[in-house]
């Protein structure tokens, strides 16, 4: 049995439970806040979520962990059976989390969290970002998923990313760097997917206790 560590707010967190639910794989989830706890740096090293544990280890980075999900469970396969069709898939979700979602998330501290992200932050940020977002479009197929007619790692990757990075640079710049692509329409057929909707649906909800959390830590200092 596979657990699951972290909390369904995080992208990162519903990139891993997406794969586990799209292969049918039996999971747990355990609730991990970002507390900077001794105990959550032995189990991830830069205290960071998701983490899982599997046969009495604990495995982070989410790539990592959906890399051994792939492999460790052949059913229900989520890649190409081509090396070079797969290789292409993880080059789409190399691109979007370096060049995408590693770049929006300077902004998130402002966009989303009320905090203060600096003007040089943010002019660097909207540089990349409308350079990455152009390169995006050479790489994205969006026929209907987003590496082509299959729905890969790659849709579990752009479906947990792809609202952020267009929610934050709406937020600070007042324009979604994302608009030409039609990810609207492309979030709509992920919708229809079980798996997508019992993330959204815990997202959701896990977002309300997230913000309780932080708002607690907060005002104990
Ligand atoms: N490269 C990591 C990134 C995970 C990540 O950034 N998770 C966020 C939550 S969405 C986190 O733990 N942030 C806390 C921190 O950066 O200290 C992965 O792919 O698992």
């Amino acid at each position: 049995m596979i657990t699951l560590h972290g909390f369904s707010a995080s992208n990162y967190y519903n990139k891993v439970k997406l794969v586990l639910l799209e292969k049918a794989i039996p999971f747990e989830e355990k609730l991990q806040w970002l507390d900077g706890s001794p105990e959550l740096a032995a189990r991830s090293p830069l205290g960071k979520i998701p983490f899982i544990e599997a046969s009495g280890q604990t495995l982070c980075e989410s790539q990592v962990i959906i890399d051994y999900l792939e492999s460790a469970y052949p059913q229900q396969p989520l890649l190409p059976k081509d090396p070079l069709a797969a290789a292409k898939q993880r080059e789409l979700i190399q691109f979007i989390e370096l060049h995408l979602e590693l770049v929006a998330r300077e902004l998130y501290a402002e966009a989303f969290f009320g905090g203060k992200v600096s003007d040089e932050t943010k002019e660097k940020a909207q540089r990349l970002l409308k350079r990455n977002a152009e390169a995006f479009g050479r790489l994205a197929k969006f026929s209907p998923h987003v590496g082509g007619a299959e729905f890969t790692l790659a849709d579990c990757v752009a479906y947990v990313h792809l609202p952020l990075v267009s929610m934050a640079s709406k937020a600070i710049y007042g324009e979604d760097v994302l608009a030409a692509y039609p990810v609207k329409d492309y979030l709509k057929l992920l919708g229809e997917r079980a798996s997508v909707q019992r993330v959204a649906a815990d997202r959701k909800e896990n977002t309300i206790a997230m913000q309780k959390w932080r708002a607690e830590r907060k005002a104990a200092g």
